[in-house]
């Protein structure tokens, strides 16, 4: 059981965290405190995937503590801005800043320190901080960095990945004392991309989001993977558990993001209002599936999608 104290500050990412959600939050509450801010404390609101246990273990940092509620607690968002997205009860805590990198959606009744750049990564932003302030970074926490970064931008192939990511990132990987970025993401992307031993379910949730379009719930997933052969043989069972979910959940429309690293594109499978799918990226759906040329959710899938809406 988690001890709460009052005073404290606590950082988290977004629910069904990623690799930039929980290393983004160690990072800035490390900041925090070198900065003189003692009270600051890293936390999560979802369990941690099997990438971001790759990279925890690698530079041997401990797992946040899990934070169920957010009612009157003080808290600092990072990697995300959208409510729909947060710890639940987010509506009764207390924010004092946000660090993100998304489309923001966010209204808030006093002024509150909010610092959003377009970026690849939350972990970019988090280490110009250190940077800015010339602050030196432990390799633990530059490595974690690095990992969210190559995390995020898909090993720098994704359309979010920037100059500044890719300068940021070599800058962390001469601290954090890895060689070969290149290697070292596919290694992380691995760790990652086994759908071995999870239910479908367990699959589509491991990195969802809720979206809220001119009103209309909307569900996207996403995973990544190296090689086909796994999606081939379980795609059914995929789009069923979409179903399920989306009457479940009253969901408009549920997407999952397949997305082949190696083969820098992926294949969306689609339950509810799939002509809005249609619609968005002028293709059609053919038995709840389509392939498109697209990496992120971010900035090729979610913007179109909302425009339709
Ligand atoms: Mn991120």
């Amino acid at each position: 059981m988690m001890v709460i104290r009052m005073n404290e500050v606590y950082v988290t990412g977004h629910k069904n965290p990623d690799t930039d959600a929980i290393c983004s939050a160690i990072a800035y509450a490390d900041f925090k405190r070198r900065i003189g801010e003692e009270n600051v404390v890293a936390v999560r609101c979802g369990d941690i995937n099997p990438e971001t246990r790759y990279v925890l273990d690698k530079f041997s940092l401990p797992e946040p503590e899990f934070l169920s509620d957010a009612t009157d607690r003080r808290l600092i968002l990072v990697d995300h801005n959208e409510f729909d997205q947060s710890v639940k009860n987010i509506e009764k805590a207390q924010i004092l800043e946000i660090l993100d990198h998304h489309k923001i959606n966010f209204r808030y009744p006093e002024p509150i320190y909010f610092l959003s750049k377009p970026l690849g990564s939350t972990s970019t932003i988090i280490a110009e901080r250190y940077f800015e302030k010339k602050i030196d970074l432990e390799r633990d926490i530059a490595g974690a960095l690095l990992s969210a970064i190559l995390s995020d931008t898909v090993v720098f192939r994704s359309k979010t990945t920037t100059e500044r990511d890719r300068e940021v990132a070599e800058k962390l990987a001469r601290i954090a004392d890895i060689g070969n970025m290149e290697e070292f993401g596919i290694e992380l992307k691995k760790a990652k991309s086994s759908l071995k031993g999870l239910t479908a379910s367990e699959i589509i949730l491991s990195d969802f989001k809720d979206f809220n379009f001119n009103r209309n719930r909307v569900g996207i997933g996403q995973i990544e993977i190296v090689d086909s052969e796994e999606i081939e043989r379980r795609r059914r069972e995929l789009i069923n558990g979409l179903e399920e979910l989306r009457r479940e959940k009253g969901y408009k429309l549920v997407v999952l993001m397949v997305t082949n690293i190696m083969e820098r594109s992926s294949e969306l499978l689609a339950v509810g209002d799939i002509s809005k799918i249609e619609k968005a990226f002028g293709k059609s759906v053919k038995e709840n599936s389509v392939y498109l040329n697209v990496m992120s959710r971010k900035k090729e899938v979610v913007p179109p999608l909302e425009r339709v809406f």
